[in-house]
């Protein structure tokens, strides 16, 4: 007995299975990017029956013999499953590819995926760059100056509606959990600075039947949200257009910041967070809703390497409740309270004295 776990205790150890995983993990990446481009989850749902890799390759415009290994490599990756029939396999989408890979789906995960692989993918091949200098790496991957972040992020049109779709998709997720983590109905009146799409608005006023939320943004990203994502549906959501960092903001009770702070630089942060503190009345409050550190650092992973990606992508970082709750009273807020979700995002809540 002694024996055999003294020859095979090291066997185990000399194997090193987490670094080849991780030496494949764009690998992996890759493959749902891939499919999802291709369309190989929405032809299985508008076939509304098993289909051959030939079917598939068809119906995507691809080779056979790419199709075919796609394809398996998708059931590997259990977003796909098979069955035999007449001597071929059939493919079908599993539950979670047909919840959150197909375009149509209301929990799709698509536009996020794209911007995963025509975007994100490119900054993340200079990572190395962005480690060694400590900054973002528009420049190299797409040849825009990265002087105004948003200028640099919103380098067309088209850049910028990717963007929005990006933003709006994981709130259809995540967006529930952040917004009730806190009791916010005594707050009516609230404002969602860089509120963007309006997602996390729909949100609010969907947990919050009474309240009103006014979607602060840039004029730009205000028309497109007006024209493309809300179309004025909601009545209790409104927008004003502006800089956070120049001009007037709507007088709220509560100021959501969500994804805002983590784009930043502290000196940044606080700039914005004074401006919040002068523009809310005694009694108004501010939520962040962010992607929380562990204290110590030490996880969670996503958090890690989202907060790389801000390195890559921004000016900012992902940081602890314990440095948001520094930046928060920096700039006057008191009271101070966080709240984990136990998803990716998380709410840290401020108040202004009464
Ligand atoms: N809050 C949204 C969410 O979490 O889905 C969007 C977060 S996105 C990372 C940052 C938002 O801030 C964008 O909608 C952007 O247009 C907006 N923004 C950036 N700079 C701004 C400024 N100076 N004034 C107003 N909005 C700004
Ligand atoms: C930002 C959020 C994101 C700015 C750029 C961004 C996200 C991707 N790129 O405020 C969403 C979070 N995902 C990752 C990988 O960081």
């Amino acid at each position: 007995m002694n024996e055999r776990q003294e020859v095979e205790a090291p066997a185990v150890d000399m194997y090193p299975r987490k670094i080849l995983e991780y030496m494949e993990g764009f690998l992996i990446s890759k493959v749902v990017f891939s499919a999802c481009e291709l369309g190989v989850f929405d032809a299985l749902l508008s076939a509304q029956r098993p289909l051959s890799a030939e079917e598939i390759g068809r119906a995507t415009g691809a080779s056979l013999d790419g199709t075919e290994r796609l394809l398996a490599a998708c059931t590997g990756l259990h977003l796909l499953t098979t069955q035999q029939q007449d001597g071929q396999a059939l493919y079908s989408n599993t539950e979670q590819a047909r919840l959150y890979l197909t375009r149509s789906s209301p929990l799709s995960l698509y536009q996020s995926i794209q911007y995963s692989s025509r975007t994100i993918y490119l900054c993340w091949h200079y990572l190395t760059d962005a480690v060694r200098e400590g900054r973002n790496q528009y420049e190299k991957a797409f040849g825009v100056e990265s002087k105004d972040l948003f200028e640099a992020l919103y380098r067309s049109d088209e850049e910028m509606v990717k963007f929005m779709q990006l933003m709006n998709s994981i709130w259809n997720i995540c967006g529930k959990d952040v917004v009730t983590a806190f009791d916010l109905s005594p707050f009516k009146v609230i404002c969602d600075l860089g509120g963007c799409s309006g997602a996390l608005a729909k949100q609010c006023t969907s947990a919050y039947p009474e309240c009103t939320v006014t979607i602060f943004d840039l004029p730009k990203v205000v028309d497109t949200s007006r024209e493309h994502f809300l179309s004025g549906a909601d009545r209790r959501i409104g927008y004003c257009e502006g800089d956070f960092f120049k001009d007037a903001m709507p007088d709220a009770d509560l100021y959501i910041l969500a994804r805002i702070l983590h784009d930043w630089s502290d000196q940044r942060c606080i700039q914005l967070l004074r401006r919040v503190y002068q523009a809310g009345r005694p009694g108004s409050a501010v939520l962040l809703v962010e992607a929380l550190l562990h204290e110590d650092g030490s996880g969670p992973l996503t958090v890690q390497l989202y907060s790389l990606n801000m390195l890559v992508q921004t000016e900012g970082r992902e940081r602890t409740a314990a440095q948001y709750a520094a930046l928060l009273a920096a700039a006057g807020f008191s009271n101070i309270q966080h709240r984990l979700t136990g998803k990716i995002y998380d709410a840290v809540l401020g108040h202004k004295e009464v």
